[in-house]
């Protein structure tokens, strides 16, 4: 059988496979309903397909995707439907974006043109949808595919994945709309392909994505997280040990990540490539070399582990410590040693650029201890899984290994923010056996792994001492803990739906 990153996206003709039976089938038969009769309100027609693609939360491996490192999220069971219908030939060109939710999202139109350019500085919901859109024509081109004169589409979307939060909102939207696309278009094409496809195409948005989301959102199957390897992007299903829960709760600090790209993701995004490239130069490669070569910390690992073993050690992070100051670097700095201008170095990055434009120093010492060491966490958390450790054990040393992930984010890699310290204080200390933010950070969300048999006692703990003061203070309702802290498993990737 072909390996499941192999395989084209399912096509079903119930929702029974992804949604399962029970309570869940149910809320899903009525959400979809809703769908249909919405696209019939704004549309006058009925939509002739649907995709799905899920959020996900990333158990450990942080901000190392984009650096070419494994990570090891799962998919959970909120996720983006969106609901589609080719207009017809007589129909203007043109792309009509609705939501079920239009009190918050209004509908946005867009030329069906493929070659559009989106307007960064005036963000609308719908860009997300044009992303995909945009990426499936790239790559239908690339592929040979005769695409024909652009036609117009109706789209009507309905996401529960909470957004701003670290649990995958754009890439669930990004990938469900390239999904619904190409499903439209009757074409279908392996899952890893679709992930490399919607990673680069969730670019157009302005932020640098790493791959790991889409991969995870569109491979995931249920009842396993997945170990995403990449270049070439890869799956490996992990199965995680019975006695344990993970708990995602939100901080309730929105992380506005493509409005603060340019000093939060992107710049760590460009201080792992300043990084990669000195470590480079300091290991003898050529200034010329390494700034045209070296593109991320995986690329000078060899060279590391090399001076490293000159040292009687195998780890990266010992050549980090010998030739990268630990204080920030200033562009004079780095210049000094690249011997070329950082607006040269970055000049066909428009978003790499607005970095270097607002970036008073470079911490890049922290950030690459932190890609080494987060690296070597997430082989270890896999590793600990397969082992035949204790279960007690087991879910003891996940727990240490998630924390120390934690401690990196947060005091190496700066992505932490004081709601998320203190939500992972309290989770630690009402029992959570680890605690981490999960995601880009600067808000969102953390993930805790809990006993089983606790998670109960453990959300009202964290209702008590962390919620509600802010239900008190009307910043949530009590009626609505439940969207923002939730026990979550291992849930299945995208799939077309076609009834
Ligand atoms: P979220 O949490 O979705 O903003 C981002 C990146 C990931 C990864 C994580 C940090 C996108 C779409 N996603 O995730 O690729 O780098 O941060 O580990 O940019």
């Amino acid at each position: 059988m072909a390996k499941h990153e192999d395989q084209p996206v399912p096509i079903y003709s119930s929702l029974k496979p992804v949604y399962g039976d029970g309570s869940q089938l149910e809320e899903a038969n009525l959400r979809f309903d809703k769908i249909k009769s919405k696209f019939q309100e704004f549309f006058s027609h009925p939509p002739d397909i649907f995709a799905r693609s899920p959020g996900r939360v990333n158990l450990i491996g942080e901000h190392i995707d984009y650096e070419g490192y494994s990570v090891l999220p799962m998919a959970i069971r909120q996720d983006t439907i969106v609901a589609i219908r080719k207009r017809s030939e007589d129909d203007e060109k043109i792309l009509r974006i609705a939501n079920l939710n239009d009190m918050k999202y209004s509908m946005c139109t867009y030329p069906a043109d493929p070659h559009q350019e989106l307007d960064l500085k005036n963000l609308k919901w719908g860009h997300y949808f044009i992303c995909g859109y945009k990426g499936y024509y790239e790559y239908a081109k690339s592929k040979g595919v005769d695409v024909g004169e652009p036609v117009g589409f109706d789209i009507l979307v309905d996401g529960t994945v909470p957004t701003g939060s670290g649990l995958s909102s754009s890439a669930a939207f990004v990938c469900s709309s390239t999904i619904a696309i190409m499903a439209a278009f009757g074409m279908n094409f392996p899952k890893k392909e679709i992930a490399q496809l919607t990673c680069e195409c969730e670019r157009h948005i302005g932020t640098q994505s790493g791959g790991m989301d889409q991969a995870i959102s569109v491979m995931a199957q249920t009842g396993f997280a997945e170990l995403i390897d990449f270049n070439p992007i890869r799956a490996t299903d992990v199965k995680l040990p019975r006695g344990g829960s993970f708990v995602i709760a939100h901080s309730l600090a929105e992380s506005q990540k493509a409005v603060t790209a340019a000093t939060n993701y992107n710049n760590r995004v460009v201080e792992c490539r300043l990084a990669a490239i000195l470590l480079g130069i300091k290991l003898g490669m050529d200034p010329k070399e390494a700034t045209s070569k070296v593109k991320t910390l995986s690329d000078v690992e060899g060279l590391c582990v090399s001076f490293a073993g000159n040292h009687g050690s195998t780890d990266p992070v010992l050549a980090v410590k010998e030739h990268l100051k630990e204080e920030p670097y200033t562009a004079t700095d780095i210049e000094m040693i690249t011997n070329e201008r950082l607006q040269s170095i970055f000049s066909n990055s428009p978003t790499s650029l607005d970095v270097v434009k607002a970036a008073q120093h470079f911490k890049l010492h922290q950030r690459a201890v932190h890609v080494y060491s987060e690296a070597k966490r997430v082989h270890a958390f896999k590793d600990t899984v397969s082992s035949n450790f204790s279960e007690e054990d087991m879910l003891k040393k996940l727990g240490d290994l998630m924390n120390e992930s934690h401690y990196s984010c947060s005091v190496l890699y700066e992505c932490s923010c004081p709601e998320l310290e203190e939500l992972v204080k309290v989770a630690r200390d009402n029992g959570a056996l680890g605690s981490r933010l999960t995601g880009a950070g600067w808000g969102g969300c953390t993930v805790s792994l809990v006993r089983e048999n606790t998670v109960p006692q453990f959300i009202l703990e964290l209702k008590e001492h962390f919620y509600q003061l802010r239900i008190d203070r009307g910043l949530i309702s009590n009626n609505d803990l439940g969207l923002y802290v939730f026990a979550s498993k291992p849930s299945s990737g995208a799939a077309v739906f076609k009834f």
